[in-house]
């Protein structure tokens, strides 16, 4: 029995059926949980499991064709998996507080997590008891860096909504090494990098609007609110320039020209609770011009604030244009063709296409704003996000109808024009209500057609039951028949919002750190001026009541056995690890004093902390290392003051 017919079913009971769920009430039911109504999973045949399991089983010992690189929403962190095998290779902490690692606690960590902030921030952190550095955020959209279109394996970019930041991640080592706040956008959302001829700036839309600045000398004045569309150089992690807009801002994709990049607007009545923010017919896409932003800039065409400049693309502007679109769209995704753009309807059961060689008309005023639709679909219940294999199909998530959507973009056009075509190809059920999906290589040119990620927001029935919270569900999806077959089951923890799959080769990571990396260039300069040596030396160095210990480790011991400091010295312990085999971590532990770091293979950590607890308090290696790693340990010795 099929799911889809659970759910009719179930939505009769309830009072509601499909058709009524295209008009109005449809909102209702995407706002009030529609989940709840969804019917039981399906149970895949026997035969179909054993195809299967041959197709995404990695034997042991065997390695995976592709990276995924994984948001992970409000856990903060960016996730690595082996595709097809769906494993979770790693976890990289970006805006969260990782106790392993000590990331939020490291002198380096803390020092990235704190520098690109902004000094009304920095000051509201140092307050309050808040720590200085934020400990939480929201992380929705991992991209990787392009070059002509295809990835070239520098970079990850990742947004922040909850504290409104962008940031970076190192491919050749796998560690975030900058976050920057924006100023005048509040709360982070969509974000791409763009595509051509390389990244080049990143995309990033600020979801809320605000009064600028945000004082508190405007409040309940929605009108005055804003929403900021910020470019910024991914090379030097600055703002370059932002726009700001009618309406808000949801997600957002570049082109492959390098010419323009578009968000969705989600709420173009620019109301401030549901009611207000749903009530119109048609929202709108907005599409910037590139060039002509930055001749703008050049110019001086704008208002410098926060230090950044603003310039003004409201309705009327020449920097921008507004394409109506059905009420409430979310997902924006540039097809590998380069020429179309898909606005996904979320309340609409349309995805509009947009094609990108009719912008400069428009841009012109030779065409008028819908001129530049050659498509809308109608596919399903809650289109979200859409992915493409590179052959002229598209794959739409559908969250109402807990289903994928395959369809071809020609025929969809085709259909625009009034031909009798069905553009939809298949449909197949995913477990439950599915949010993102991404395609193997699928927002590149090289996009393969191989491996389609559904990222569902419920699991429901799908895993043995683990209490009233329960994980989400990501299912790998075979694209390269005409039927789309579900493969994998990947339970997941909150929430990953997006995923990109990128193929092996283009990702080549070192095993090792680099002897004096930038990341603790800090630390390199102290040492150097405390004349001491990082890799060789351990020694003490006192300075007033604030004390540096230089160690370095080997498997199974520190350089130093024991050290003694003062009750209320401010102690720096800086570990270098000079063991240079592959996977060979060391940590540094300081018992009941909560300090807990991560040192790699070559590299080194530093951290601080106030001496105010007397005592023996012995530091350990928390990574297990060796045969003696138990033995791996030594003595601060704190005498009372
Ligand atoms: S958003 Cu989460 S399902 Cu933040 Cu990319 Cu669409
Ligand atoms: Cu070093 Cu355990």
């Amino acid at each position: 029995m099929s799911n889809k017919k659970n759910d009719s079913e179930e939505l009769e009971a309830a009072g509601l059926d499909r058709r009524q769920l295209l008009g109005g009430s449809v909102k209702l039911a995407a706002m009030a949980g529609f989940a709840g109504l969804v019917g039981t999973g399906v149970m895949t045949p026997e035969a179909a499991v054993a195809a299967a399991k041959s197709k995404v089983e990695v034997a042991p010992g065997d390695l995976d064709e592709y990276y995924g690189f994984w948001s992970s929403g409000q856990a903060g962190e960016m996730r690595i998996l082996g595709l097809p095998s769906m494993r979770e290779l790693m976890r990289v902490p970006v805006f969260n507080r990782c106790s392993a690692s000590g990331w939020g606690q490291t002198n380096e960590s803390r020092k990235i997590l704190r520098d690109g902030l902004l000094p009304e921030t920095k000051k509201f952190l140092d307050t309050g008891g808040r720590g200085g550095v934020w400990t939480n955020g929201d992380l929705h959209h991992p991209h990787m860096s392009f070059t002509d279109g295809t990835y070239d394996g520098r970079y990850i970019f990742m947004n922040d909504k909850a504290n409104t930041r962008v940031a970076r991640v190192r491919c050749d080592v796998m560690k975030c090494d900058k976050i920057i706040e924006i100023p005048n956008a509040a709360d982070i959302h969509g974000l791409r990098p763009q595509k051509y001829p390389r990244t080049g700036y990143i995309f990033a839309n600020g979801e809320h609007r605000v009064p600028i600045p945000n004082d508190g000398s405007i409040l309940d004045e929605p009108e005055k609110y804003h929403a900021i569309f910020t470019a910024i150089d991914g090379d030097e992690m600055e703002v370059s320039w932002q726009v700001m807009v009618d309406g808000n801002l949801d997600n957002v994709d570049a082109d492959y020209q390098g010419l323009y990049a578009v968000a969705s607007c989600y709420n173009s009545e620019e109301g401030v609770n549901l009611t207000g923010m749903t009530s119109a017919e048609r929202d709108w896409a907005v599409v910037f011009d590139i060039k002509a932003i930055e001749k703008g800039v050049k110019k001086g065409d704008f208002q410098k604030i926060n230090g950044v400049p603003v310039l003004d693309g409201r309705k009327g502007s020449k920097y921008t244009r507004y394409i109506p679109v059905p009420n409430s769209p979310h997902g924006v995704n540039t097809a590998p063709d380069g020429k179309h753009i898909m606005i996904n309807g979320k309340l609409s059961p349309t995805v509009t296409v947009l094609d990108v060689r009719r912008l400069p008309k428009l841009f012109k005023n030779k065409i008028k704003p819908r001129d530049v639709v050659v498509a809308e679909p109608e596919l399903g219940l809650g289109p979200l996000h859409t992915a493409f294999d590179g052959k002229g199909n598209a794959y739409t998530t559908l969250f109402l109808d807990s289903q994928v959507v395959s369809w071809n973009i020609d025929k969809a056009i085709a259909a625009y024009k009034g031909k009798k075509v069905n553009p939809i190809i298949d449909k197949v059920d995913v477990q439950y209500q599915p949010g993102h999906n991404h395609s193997s290589m699928g927002e590149t040119k090289d996009a393969d057609g191989k491996w389609l990620v559904s990222l569902n927001k419920f699991s429901k029935d799908r895993y043995i039951n683990v209490g009233p919270m329960k994980p989400e569900n990501e299912q790998l999806i075979d694209i390269t028949g005409k039927k789309m077959k579900v493969l994998h089951d990947g339970p997941t923890y909150a929430e990953p919002h997006d995923c990109i799959i990128v193929r092996a080769d283009v990702v080549n990571p070192d095993s090792l750190w680099t002897k004096g990396d930038r990341m603790w260039a800090d630390v390199s300069a102290q040492a150097k001026k405390d004349g001491v040596k990082l890799t060789e030396d351990s020694k003490i160095i006192r300075d007033g009541n604030k004390v540096r210990v230089y160690m370095w480790s080997v498997a199974p011991s520190f350089s130093m056995e024991k050290f003694t400091v003062k009750q209320g010295d401010e102690v720096t312990i800086i570990v270098s690890n000079n063991d240079a085999i592959d996977d060979l971590a060391h940590g540094f532990t300081l018992a009941n004093y909560g300090v807990a770091i991560e040192v790699g293979p070559q590299a080194t950590s530093s951290v601080t902390f106030t001496a105010d607890r007397p005592g023996v308090h012995w530091f350990y290696c928390q990574w297990f290392c060796h045969a003696l790693h138990m033995e791996m340990r030594g003595r601060m010795l704190v005498e009372p003051a």
